[in-house]
């Protein structure tokens, strides 16, 4: 195991002292001390791992320093584009570290979304010609190689990080003015909406406490759709979904995950009909993978979502204010509600046990569009 401040001491000998990125669990440990570690200009939390390679590439072109880029692999979709028609050898040829949480090793337990991605994640460099090494317990030698390959070859390089590399780091509690819990706020909601009504809610803690709350209920899963992978499309897929029934469907969605593809809010709310419901659960963090913050509680979410096209946007810190703000968007067209909570979960939260597959069947029985 790697000593996680050594670590990070020995890339700022290096003069690898500009990070950006999107926080991972994976990476929750060295995320935690660069950040502890770093201003917030030599520490920048994208809003996506395609933004981080373009801030990167930026501090490269004024500065001539190499910028470290940290990321889980489902975030290499992301940064594909910009990867591939901005840092390019045969594009602008821009240097960057990239640092990658290798979810779904194969041969590792892991969960669903992260299998397909990976069993890819070294291919997937393969074919876009980016070099990697797999990170070992010499990282000193790891980090001079690379060094000495973004001097000579100008070229982005990574370094695949597995489960389990870094030592822990211990960061304080995080203090919040909100009193209630994400899955109390969660609870709240379901207890409130129509039982016909249906749920898409967003990647990490979210989607797994309303599957702990179903099951602590008695009721069924088939009304909600867990997003498990795919952050920062909850909303495009619950206007999806909102096209093609009456019912209400209500998306639930974080603050990183609607940050990190806020474009999809203004074509929402363009082509939402009466019964696309969206509610944002703000804690200004991705606490599902350490509580890095966003920019949640700097942006003013609420007028966004109004020039996005929202005719009104109502905001809950209490549960008898999340109830008042369901009982306005049930009743209402192009209703939106910011719901302000603290971070924290359970340490015993559980994982859906049933497959996305199935989840994805069972709501079709549900719409009468199930094939098989
Ligand atoms: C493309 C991509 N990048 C990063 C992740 C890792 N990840 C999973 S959940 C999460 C945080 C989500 O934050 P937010 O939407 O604010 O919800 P919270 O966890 O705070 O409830 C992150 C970064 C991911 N799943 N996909």
């Amino acid at each position: 195991m790697i000593n996680t401040e050594e670590f990070f001491s020995y890339l700022k000998k290096r003069g690898l002292e500009f990070f950006v990125g999107v926080p991972d669990s994976l990476l929750k440990n060295i995320c935690a001390c660069i950040k502890m570690n770093s201003t917030e200009s030599n520490n920048i939390i994208a809003a996506n791992e395609g933004n981080a390679i373009g801030i990167a590439s930026g501090y490269h072109i004024s500065t001539g320093k190499f910028g470290v880029v940290y990321m889980q692999n489902s975030g290499q979709g992301n940064a594909v584009n910009p990867l591939l028609s901005l840092a390019d050898e045969d594009v602008y040829r821009i240097p960057m570290l990239l640092l990658i949480g290798w979810r779904g090793e194969p041969g590792v337990k892991d969960e669903p979304q992260h299998v397909k991605q990976g069993k890819v994640t070294l291919s997937l460099f393969e074919t876009m010609g980016i070099d990697y090494l797999i990170l070992e317990d010499d990282y000193k030698s790891q980090i001079d190689y690379c060094y000495n390959y973004m001097s000579q070859n100008s070229k982005p390089i990574a370094l695949i990080i597995r489960k389990g590399s870094f030592s822990e780091y211990k960061t304080p509690k995080p203090e919040s003015k909100y009193e209630m819990l994400r899955e109390e706020a969660l609870e709240c909601i379901i207890s409130n909406v129509d039982k016909d009504s249906f749920i898409v809610s967003t990647t990490g803690k979210t989607s797994r406490e309303i599957f702990e709350i179903r099951e602590r209920r008695n009721e069924g899963h088939e009304h909600d759709f867990l997003t498990v992978g795919s952050m920062g499309h909850t909303a495009s897929i619950a206007l999806g979904m909102s096209l093609g029934t009456d019912k209400d469907v209500f998306c639930i969605d974080g603050d990183g995950s609607f940050i990190m593809h806020m474009g999809g809010m203004g074509v929402a709310a363009k082509h939402a009909g009466k019964n696309f419901k969206y509610i944002l659960i703000n804690n200004g963090a991705h606490e599902s993978v350490g509580g890095q913050p966003t920019v949640g509680f700097d942006i003013d979410i609420k007028n966004i979502l109004l020039s996005c096209g929202f005719k009104k946007v109502y905001t809950a810190a209490t549960k008898s204010q999340v109830e008042d703000g369901l009982n306005h968007l049930k009743n209402e067209q192009l209703s939106a509600m910011i719901i302000y909570v603290k971070q924290g979960s359970r340490d015993n939260l559980g994982r859906p046990t049933i497959t996305p597959e199935q989840n994805k069947i069972n709501m079709m029985r549900v719409f009468g569009s199930a094939t098989v």
